[in-house]
């Protein structure tokens, strides 16, 4: 396969002005017609028209009315050109498809016999021949004819200005996209559904229709998403003054998707998961990702949409700034700075148990790619959220203001053009009035930088001095890295846990953002009349690995004090990540095990303290995960970390189960359902509680947990009590399991989370997931029932995945093969869960490459997943 290089981007050879399309939609025999106007683009004479197009049949191809002959263009699998071309035409195109035969989910396809499309990042080339490239913007008019029995509602982007029968029991519907917008941005609906809709007032006193899409039977779990969209609607209005563009903006909900959701004009295409919620069937966690993703595609329409990428390698010029706008909003919606600490604690555990590994890993790539083999392989944790913590980092250094000076004169210069994540960086230094260019380096360079600090206190000068040093380890194609521009925030605790006031580079506050740019810098505190213990990167202001020398101490000190909820969790996780790796260690040698009590009676004091929000106390009171702690260690020993953590969750279990229980009983959400943030924070320290009870198999803990499943009045609380059964091997979780379902037989998503429980168990193995891969609602072709039962297992069951004998990786190696045959795109995701097999032991080593070459083998290997295992295997 071919690899495809940033540098070597060209401007297209011509522009497309307007695309009319005309779609006689039939799932055997799809007949596309497009018609193109067409400029030369003055930027690049003498190129020829080049269009791409993929698995279509051309059909007929005029230019100004003229049909062309073989002579006049060349037509291989990949592309149309055609040389001699005048500087303004009239493309004609007639192309043939078979959607039900795509099993890609790329492109035009079927799904439970309606129609719908994903067209990023290269889908539109499956659907017809065109320019199928960011850069090339274009107004749309979508003509579209099918069986009005069978697919009663016709959808497309823009405005709807026309609808009517045409006789022989087909209808058509045409729709109007007043924006220019790249094609990744297109899509089409036809299908049997019905939807929830409301009428919605802007902030400039316009109204907006706003629809969400569902077959019959969901519409009773619609109301949240709406609800997300209009807040997400008041939002953008309000943090940045944006307004929606457009009369009418549709979310419809599709069961087979490859993603969570897509952002196009006007008319968003979802996956089910993050559309449909009520409380019967959606848990808080799912609550939680509606909101976000609701918001994250809506606030695309202007990072992404009005604004657009250039090219692929800039891809996080719309998804890192869109994913902090979405972060940003669902701070904003929870209102209180406890709970934004909540939000921002759960980032930054994304970025260790998924961001991290892969910067360390085969597939590391800057922000900012410089090649790749297939772009479906860079929508990536990278990407996207390392791209939204470099996002942040221009709020962190600019201030809130000057940032929003800097989006401002953002949408100023480019509205309406596709440029690079350089015209951002452009906009935020000119609004900024700061130099920004060091700062590129973190769209340029891959790797986690890791920043080194060591303090030193002056008593008779009294002065504190800090200094931080930084280094980033070598990553794919990179072995040498230039110094970051790392903002870092910085307090300093005296020793009755208060905040002291900090004077340093001229700052007078009680947390100062040190810039460092240097491999090294001193920072000089002056005035600070104690022996300060110093809490460095809160809010996790920089996506780095920071290294301090903590003692237990200060440790203790600092869970018990900062006065930055971060930093007070991290103090928490630092406790728990040093023991962690102790009893891994002991657990391998075949030493005894054993807790300190220190460590314990820190746990319960927070659990306790009622100052402090529920949420909060279950983020504290949570272990690193298994991965989290694989990451640490040389070499990994996945039997070794899942008993060294089972026995903590234990030790934890029996030591406060006192404090569990009352915690258990005091944080009941009696009433209705709320998903609000308060409700769900307590929610989740009961279940955290219950958990922690049940894992050491007491009676009590699994009365209790039985007791919750048979009672439970939500989703919620349902699963939380059937994964402590299940979690601690109680006798009657097969039997709960079977209940469950019973219970909810036809709801897909549910369906979904009974897979992913048994596949995450501890006691599944290979060969009960090949059992449960034989259950008759298991079905490898719908992406989330793949994702809920193989992945879960490849991905979040590692003591079993890991088997000795290497069945584990077996398994990995065919599913992989077997679902590249139907969908790259989710095989390729799959792919990825072999990244880091150079960490194992030999053994398990030589296991797993078998597996990478056995995949790597096969002869009609997708790019996307022949460049994953190459990347690994190099
Ligand atoms: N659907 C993906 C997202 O919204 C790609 N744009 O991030
Ligand atoms: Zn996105």
């Amino acid at each position: 396969p071919q690899t495809i290089y940033r540098k070597e981007y060209t401007p297209p050879g011509f522009m497309v002005e307007t695309v009319e399309l005309g779609f006689d939609l039939d799932p055997q025999r799809t007949i596309v017609a497009s018609r193109l106007t067409m400029t030369r683009n003055p930027e690049s004479k003498g190129r020829a028209i080049e269009l791409h197009g993929e698995n279509i049949i051309l059909v007929a191809l005029r230019m100004n009315g003229k049909t062309l002959s073989k002579r006049d263009y060349r037509l291989d699998d990949k592309m149309l050109v055609i040389p001699n071309a005048p500087d303004d035409l009239t493309l004609e195109i007639e192309t043939l498809t078979a959607p039900v035969k795509n099993t890609t989910l790329n492109g035009l396809y079927v799904s439970n016999g309606n129609f719908f499309t994903q067209c990023e990042a290269e889908g539109f080339r499956n659907i017809t021949y065109f320019p199928d490239r960011p850069d090339v913007m274009a107004k749309y008019t979508v003509m579209l004819r099918a069986d009005k029995a069978t697919y009663p509602v016709l959808l497309s982007n823009g405005n709807l200005i026309e609808e009517g029968d045409l006789g022989d029991g087909r209808h058509f519907a045409k729709w109007e996209d007043p924006f220019k917008k790249p094609s990744y941005l297109f899509a089409l609906v036809a299908a049997r559904l019905v939807c929830q809709e409301e009428t919605f007032k802007l902030a400039d006193g316009r109204s907006a229709l706003l629809q969400v899409w569902v077959e019959e039977g969901n519409l009773d779990k619609t109301d949240y998403a709406m609800q997300s969209l209009k807040n997400s609607i008041r939002w953008d209005e309000e943090r940045f003054g944006l307004e929606l563009d457009l009369d009418r903006f549709m979310i419809v909900a599709v069961g087979d998707f490859n993603m969570g959701a897509m952002e196009n004009k006007g008319l968003n295409i979802f996956n089910t998961k993050f559309v449909l919620a009520n409380p019967r069937v959606a848990t808080d966690i799912d609550y939680a990702g509606i909101e976000a993703v609701v918001g994250h595609e809506y606030f695309h329409n202007w990072t992404g949409n009005r604004i657009t990428c250039r090219d692929w390698f800039q891809l996080s010029l719309k998804e890192g700034l869109t994913v902090f706008r979405d972060q940003e909003f669902s701070a904003d919606m929870i209102g209180t700075e406890s709970g934004r600490a909540v939000t921002r604690i759960d980032q930054v555990r994304t970025l260790r148990q998924a961001q991290f590994p892969e910067d360390a890993g085969p597939m590391a790539h800057p922000v900012r790619p410089d090649s790749f083999v297939e772009i479906n392989n860079f929508y990536t944790v990278t990407v996207y959220e390392k791209g939204a913590e470099v996002v942040r980092m221009y709020q962190t250094l600019l201030g809130r203001e000057r940032f929003r000076k800097g989006m401002d004169l953002y949408f100023e210069r480019h509205d309406g053009q596709a440029v690079t994540c350089d015209d951002f960086r452009a906009a935020m230094a000119d609004a900024g009035e700061r130099d920004l260019s060091q700062f590129e380096r973190w769209y340029s360079q891959a790797g986690t930088p890791v920043v080194h600090a060591e303090g030193r206190y002056d008593a008779d000068a009294l002065t504190y001095e800090l200094t931080l040093t930084q280094r980033c380890p070598a990553t794919p194609g990179q072995e040498r890295k230039l110094p970051f521009h790392i903002p870092v925030a910085v307090g300093l605790l005296g020793a009755d846990g208060r905040d002291l006031h900090l004077n340093v580079d001229g700052l007078d506050a009680v947390t100062a953002v040190l810039e460092l740019t240097d491999a090294s810098r001193t920072f000089r505190f002056s005035g600070v009349k104690e022996a300060p213990t110093p809490s460095i990167l809160r809010d996790f202001s920089a996506p780095v690995v920071l290294e301090y020398d903590y003692t237990d101490t200060e440790l203790l000190h600092l869970f018990s004090h900062d006065s930055d909820p971060v930093n007070r969790w991290e103090a928490g996780q630092r406790l728990a990540m040093a023991r962690l790796l102790k009893l891994t260690s002991a657990v391998a040698a075949g030493d005894t095990l054993d807790l300190d009590t220190t460590f314990i009676e820190a746990l319960r004091k927070i659990l306790a303290d009622e100052s402090l929000d529920a949420a909060f106390r279950e983020q504290a009171l949570l272990l690193p995960s298994e991965s989290m702690i694989a990451d640490q260690m040389e070499v990994v020993n996945p039997q070794a970390i899942h008993q060294a953590r089972q026995f903590v969750r234990r030790t934890i279990g029996e030591a406060l189960r006192v404090d569990l229980r009352a915690q258990y009983d005091a944080n009941q959400t009696p009433g209705a359902y709320s998903p609000d943030a308060l409700s769900a924070g307590r929610r989740g320290l009961k279940n955290l509680a219950l958990a922690y009870l049940a894992s050491t198999s007491s009676e009590e803990g699994i009365a209790l947990a039985q007791a919750q499943f048979d009672n439970a009045g939500n989703m919620t609380d349902r699963v939380a009590a059937l994964g402590a059964l299940i979690h601690a091997g109680a006798a009657s979780a097969q039997a709960a399991l079977q209940s469950f379902y019973a219970d909810f037989d036809n709801e897909a998503l549910v369906i979904d989370k009974w897979f992913a429980m048994q596949a995450a168990a501890p006691a599944t193995d290979v060969a009960a997931v090949r059992e449960l891969m034989r259950h008759a609602a298991f079905n490898i072709k719908n992406p989330n029932r793949a994702r809920s039962l193989v992945f879960t297992f490849c991905v979040g069951n590692a003591s079993q995945f890991h088997a000795p004998d290497g069945s584990g990786y077996a398994f990995w190696a065919e599913q992989v093969i077997a679902l590249d045959a139907l969908n790259p795109q989710v095989a390729s995701r799959l792919a990825r869960s072999m990244d880091r097999w150079r960490r194992y032991a030999p053994a398990l080593q030589a296991h797993m490459k078998k597996a990478l070459q056995k995949v790597a083998g096969v002869k009609k290997l997708s790019n996307d997943v022949r460049e994953v295992v190459s990347k690994a295997l190099a």
